[in-house]
């Protein structure tokens, strides 16, 4: 259960925080969709006697992407042959992505958006005359299980009324598990090997924001989702703005740092995502030009997209630039072309869409139009709608300004960095894409290291899941966890670490606080030790000038690459100085310190790809283009945890489903 807000500030941390001691069968970190996921299909699975334990670093109700609910879900085959949606991804994907995770999850996608609807969760349908039905309508028109048909706007993509997805979602996961067996509000900052047996997961270690308590959990196996990795460029968003961001601000880079730290291999951490965002708000784009049918207009009115130059300047990126909808990546590289020849800034004709859809409406019907255009962000980016309250817009009046925005890393939604995942035990899966355990066997979705699972934004080479997806791929892996713990009953997690040594390190930042905050009169200020803050605008001015940030349209160089590497080495060197006098901060030096590992594995692979495969995304200069010979294979790392060495290393792709 949740531990209510405090009402006097921040709790102060003390040097001695209580220790809480637990051992479960399961550990699912996170509570996001993939984690709800996995919460709710363990109880499915497990036998009578084995335990699992959920942990929140938020309130699950309200965490993850979907906290502030979503208006579409953006992965849903319905009508569609699988095949086709491996095909949309790999050409999204520019070529290069594991087609036997993408395949297996679609077969299994559709079930989750059943159970969501099936919780109460209103979409959108058609009528038999072929009008939107949302809402309670929607909902009369029977269910899409039972043969309803959804409002589609582009291929993939339903509406939905989703502004209490998370709630809807979080309530099944609990009621699936129960609430004794959630933890919110717990940080997990590391995952620890057994001491006994080699490369297996024994437990997390984490502490209370709202308690001075540190838990440490032993587990057999365990789930780490906690989603991707946002604040680690300086957002477009400074100054009043600060804080706003398209993605969960939870989303510290945990999943791939924590993982990253006892050894299991990541992949394509070169990807990242940088969205196209309405400017300022971030509200999302997908409704306005899939179901609106809206155009983005350069500053002198054209509709660049369409033009004859953009054409010129896809087909460099054939197939994927010619194919019939144009890679995220490139539609982003096309904006940057027009704002970099001085035709900025781009614009969404809101006002043109809007007329064009009230030219075959009645009066009733358009006001209806027009809620749904507010409702678009009231679902999931009410910002953005606050943001045109202020600047008195009215879409059907005013157009507004899109910009892409300062990356994010994530492996659900349009990107796919994360963690190298087996594929499932099927005779049509390459052998090379199946991780044996220890005991020889194979169990889909676990990382290299044994026990060891992960899903949503922690899977790569497999974008395009979004919500449905990473709750449908924490269900399948929670399959394989519960037959993970049974055919490794005999195991004991063993941590090598005292309780003494894991409060040490949990609490370091605190302690450091303690035994130097009185030297100077403003706490915040000291020649001993330095707040998580100061750090974190570090870490993003580094980013952000030369890792190709916003500040230089995305492109970065060798010698850039040498300069930021030379300046995250002294930024991990001084986090051993990070300071926390209460538990806010404490979450903030963790979370910094989560986020700086995972720069530094995205930046290495930047550094390693000698080619621009994502142009839009980013561009290394010194080898701009792609390079189809030397590179169209994924690029996979490992850090050693007991050498503290990293490996980059090429990794076959193979392609299984033909164009
Ligand atoms: O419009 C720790 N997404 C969309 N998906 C859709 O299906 N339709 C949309 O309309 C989507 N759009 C969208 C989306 C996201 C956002 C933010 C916006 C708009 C504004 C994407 C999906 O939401 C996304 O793909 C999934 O949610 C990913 O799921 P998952 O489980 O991988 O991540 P999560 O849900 O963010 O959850 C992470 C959890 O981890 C917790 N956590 N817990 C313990 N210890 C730690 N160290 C932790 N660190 C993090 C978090 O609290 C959270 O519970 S649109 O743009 O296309
Ligand atoms: P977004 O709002 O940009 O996150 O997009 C939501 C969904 O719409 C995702 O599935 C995107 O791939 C898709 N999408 C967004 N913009 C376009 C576009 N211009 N053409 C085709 N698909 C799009």
């Amino acid at each position: 259960m949740a531990i209510p807000n405090k009402v006097l500030g921040e709790l102060k941390a003390v040097r001695d925080p209580e220790v809480e001691e637990r051992e479960v069968d399961i550990l699912i970190v996170g509570g996001g969709m993939a984690a709800c996921g996995s919460a709710f299909e363990a109880k499915k699975w497990m036998s009578e006697g084995q335990t699992v334990l959920m942990v929140d670093k938020a309130s699950l109700e309200r965490s993850g992407a979907v906290a502030q609910g979503l208006s579409a879900i953006n992965t849903y085959i319905g009508e569609n042959a699988i095949e086709d949606y491996v095909r949309m991804v790999r050409n999204d994907l520019m070529g290069i992505v594991r087609e036997d995770l993408i395949y297996d999850l679609g077969v299994h996608i559709d079930d989750s958006v059943h159970l969501f609807e099936e919780w109460g969760l209103p979409m959108w349908k058609l009528s038999e005359d072929g009008k939107n039905m949302d809402g309670k309508k929607g909902m009369k028109m029977g269910t899409l299980k039972s043969g309803a048909k959804p409002v589609r706007t582009g291929k993939w993509q339903i509406m939905i009324n989703g502004e209490s997805y998370k709630r809807i979602v979080a309530e099944a996961a609990k009621l699936a598990i129960g609430d004794e067996n959630i933890l919110e509000r717990v940080f997990i900052v590391e995952v620890l090997l057994d001491a006994n047996k080699e490369n297996q997961i024994a437990g997390a270690v984490g502490f209370s924001v709202r308690e001075n308590k540190v838990y440490i959990i032993k587990c057999k196996t365990m789930m780490v989702a906690c989603g991707g990795a946002v604040n680690i460029y300086q957002p477009r968003s400074v100054g009043e703005g600060m804080g706003r961001a398209w993605y969960p601000v939870w989303n510290a880079g945990s999943t791939y740092t924590m993982c990253m730290k006892v050894g299991a291999e990541l992949s394509m951490m070169e990807n990242r995502f940088t969205p196209a965002r309405f400017k300022d708000g971030y509200g999302p784009v997908g409704a306005w030009f899939l179901l609106f049918k809206a155009k983005t207009l350069n500053g002198l009115g054209e509709a660049f997209a369409g033009s004859d130059a953009a054409k010129a300047e896809l087909e460099k990126y054939a197939p994927y630039g010619t194919a019939a909808v144009t890679p995220t990546c490139l539609r982003n590289h096309l904006m940057l072309v027009e704002m970099k020849a001085g035709r900025g800034p781009i614009i969404m004709d809101t006002m043109t869409a809007l007329a064009d859809l009230a030219a075959k409406l009645d009066k009733k019907e358009l006001k209806h139009l027009e809620s749904e255009a507010w409702e678009d962000f009231l679902d999931m980016t009410c910002g953005q709608a606050n943001l045109w309250c202020a600047q008195n817009c009215e879409p059907e009046k005013k157009n507004s300004e899109v910009m892409p925005t300062e990356p994010y890393l994530l492996g659900s939604h349009s990107g796919c960095c994360g963690l190298w995942v087996s594929g499932p035990d099927l005779d049509w899966v390459p052998d090379s894409y199946k991780i044996k355990a220890a005991n020889g066997k194979i169990y889909n979705r676990m990382t290299t290291v044994d026990g060891l699972f992960s899903s949503g934004d922690g899977v790569g080479c497999s974008g395009h899941k979004f919500s449905s997806g990473s709750h449908a791929e924490g269900r399948m892996a929670m399959k394989s966890m519960v037959r993970f713990v049974r055919d490794n009953a005999d195991f004991t997690p063993t941590l090598s670490m005292s309780k003494e040594e894991i409060v040490d390190m949990v609490y370091k930042p605190v302690r450091t606080y303690l035994d130097n905050c009185a030297y100077t009169t403003d706490v915040d200020i000291n020649p001993n030790y330095m707040k998580p803050e100061g750090m974190a605008f570090r870490l993003m001015k580094a980013t952000h000038e030369y890792g190709a940030g916003t500040a230089t349209f995305y492109q970065t160089s060798s010698k850039c690459l040498e300069v930021v590497m030379d300046l995250l080495q002294t930024m991990r060197e001084d986090c051993e100085k990070l300071a926390a006098g209460d538990l806010h901060e404490l979450m903030r030096c963790w979370e910094i310190f989560h986020r700086i590992w995972t720069v530094e594995s995205h930046l290495r692979h930047i550094q390693f790809r000698k080619e621009t495969r994502y142009p839009g995304f980013y561009y290394q200069s010194d080898y701009p283009g792609q390079d189809d010979e030397n590179w169209f294979c994924f690029s996979n790392s490992k850090y050693d945890p007991k050498a503290a060495k990293w490996d980059i290393f090429k990794k076959d792709y193979i392609k299984i489903i033909p164009d």
